[in-house]
């Protein structure tokens, strides 16, 4: 059938986790709750005001219910049609637990101890076959199957390392018919990081993502490891120079940075809740007239909760004066606790935070206080007070708490950033630099920002708000859906050759946010 250009594109987002869970309350009706991570916050907003497909994997007993009731057919919730899939529960474990989590994860972030793993064993094996592809198989199934018979044109996003393979699948469906655009959250490392892939397992991931029409990453020097990374591994893989694109068997696959944003308007309108503003005030009482140093992550190790606890001692061994006068609290997201690793480092964290309690503490003094849970405004409100943020990634796509605390602080707190983050490239001239891996400077720039001169803290605080607030979330979306329709219809009113890097570099520097990652 001819796609239509007149009519609105149907654009469908595929993700590993959906935007909501269901649980079934008391009363038999199900309970809508906002999935955590970066990925859900992002696109949530962006799905309300766009018409969009969301196809996503049911995680818990309740989307299984809520499926069930739904026959497996999109249905509206909350603005957003949603599509769940089912995927057997041996293949999603192979596909999550193994590959995805933490193989390719660790791989990106490249957070292995080499001499000891990973090991690629038969397990592996099994579960990219019989795990991480037919799961991918299935995404893209419920992808063609929901467009069948629209004459619309077709935007697919796939998101993130988990759907790498959704491409090559949805391309043998559906043909030349949709645009392929996915975006990668995470950061792409370059080719030697991808060594730890066997060979069959590498080309088949790359040269699935190179049956796309192009692929958004973080940042320019993301885009560009992947191009060298294609480059290196693949047989014909050509970039003739260029670090926006890549042809490979007769497609131009261009390779972009669309830097993710925050909803600016959403979140603070979330400061304005009565929830949030109750957690605030419970906040301002458990910090007292002392100094707030604050993390918000998942539990994770590519975010360094462990060092940036080492670091918090190092300052009260180095600097006395600190002791009674600072309070460190980390409001840490519980997840991926199936995976060893995950369970290891939150072992090692409470017993770094006890263990600094336990040195430091008097009776009317605390350290360091952790929490554990899921409570995005308590996070949005801790956000609000404090007066150094840490964010010391060992490797992070964006990194969108470092956007959100700046945007909602109003103590003029100081941001201190990992070099690592893809968010340094925009925020980092106006932040204090970490290097992850370096405890004893981390420690140094808690001092600088625990001291820093209150004109100093205003003048960086005002400026970080700024450059937030000009690059919403929605410029991110938006200009990923631009330029698939301005390929599709220039291949319309052309020729039916995917469009070049180069024809399409133009278009995106007037409408991405042209900051610079290299
Ligand atoms: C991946 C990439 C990239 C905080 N506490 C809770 C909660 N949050 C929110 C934060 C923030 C989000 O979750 C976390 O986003 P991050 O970007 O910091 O980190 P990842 O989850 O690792 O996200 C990352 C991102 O994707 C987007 O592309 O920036 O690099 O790793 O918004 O405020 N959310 C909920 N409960 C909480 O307690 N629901």
């Amino acid at each position: 059938m001819p796609k239509n250009t007149e009519k609105k594109p149907l654009i469908v987002i595929a993700s590993n986790r959906g935007p909501f869970s269901f649980e079934i309350g008391p009363d038999g009706e199900f309970e809508v709750k906002r999935g955590a991570g970066g990925l859900v916050t992002a696109l949530s907003a962006l799905a309300e005001r766009h018409e969009v497909l969301w196809v996503a994997a049911t995680m818990t007993s309740g989307d299984r219910e809520w499926n069930r009731r739904s026959e497996g057919q999109a249905r509206n919730v909350e603005g957003i049609n949603l599509k769940l899939v089912e995927p057997e529960a041996r293949a999603y474990e192979g596909y999550y637990n193994v590959i995805a989590n933490p193989l390719l994860w660790f791989i990106q972030h490249q957070l292995w101890d080499i001499p000891r793993t990973p090991s690629i064993t038969e397990e592996t094996w099994d579960a990219w076959d019989h795990g991480y592809k037919p799961v991918n198989k299935l995404f893209a199934e419920a992808i063609t199957e929901s467009v069948a018979g629209t004459d619309r044109q077709i935007i697919v996003l796939p998101q993130d390392y988990h759907l790498y393979m959704v491409p090559h699948y949805l391309r043998e469906q559906l043909g030349e018919n949709a645009q392929i655009q996915p975006f990668i959250h995470i950061p792409w490392p370059g080719p030697d990081a991808w060594r730890i892939l066997p060979t069959r397992v590498r080309i088949e991931l790359l040269s699935s993502l190179l049956e796309s029409n192009r692929i958004g990453f973080q940042t320019k020097k993301d885009a560009f490891n992947f191009v060298q990374t294609a480059r290196f591994y693949l047989d014909g893989a050509h970039s003739l120079g260029r670090r926006d694109g890549i042809e490979y068997r007769g497609r131009d696959v261009a390779a972009l940075d669309y830097p993710i944003s925050i909803d600016v308007e959403q979140i603070v309108e979330l400061t304005n809740e009565p929830t949030t503003k109750i957690e605030k005030n419970q906040l301002i009482d458990y910090a007292g007239d002392k100094q707030l140093i604050l993390r918000v992550d998942r539990i994770e190790p590519s975010k360094n909760n462990l060092r940036g606890l080492l670091a918090y001692r190092t300052l009260l061994e180095k600097y006395p004066e600190h002791r009674g006068n600072v309070q460190m609290l980390a409001l840490l997201v519980p997840s991926r606790m199936k995976v060893g690793a995950y369970q290891e480092y939150l072992r090692d964290i409470m017993a770094e935070a006890g263990l600094i309690n336990a040195n430091f503490s008097d009776s009317f003094w605390e350290p360091v206080r952790i929490v554990l849970g899921d409570n995005y405004p308590r996070a949005i409100a801790a956000m609000q007070i404090y007066d150094v943020l840490l964010v010391n990634p060992i490797a992070d796509g964006m990194n969108l708490v470092a956007k959100e605390g700046v945007l909602v602080n109003n103590r003029n707190g100081v941001l201190l950033l990992s070099e690592y983050a893809g968010a340094f490239y925009e925020l980092g001239e106006q932040a204090l630099t970490v290097s992850p891996f370096d405890v004893y400077g981390t420690a140094e720039a808690m001092h600088q920002a625990l001291t820093m001169a209150p004109a100093e803290r205003k003048k960086r605080a005002n400026t970080l708000r700024n450059i937030v607030m000009e690059a919403d979330v929605r410029e991110w979306f938006s200009s990923q859906v631009d330029d698939a329709l301005r390929a599709v219809n220039s291949q319309s009113s052309s020729s039916s050759t995917p469009p070049t890097p180069e024809t399409e570099k133009s278009a995106v520097s007037s409408t991405s946010s042209g900051i610079s990652s290299d």
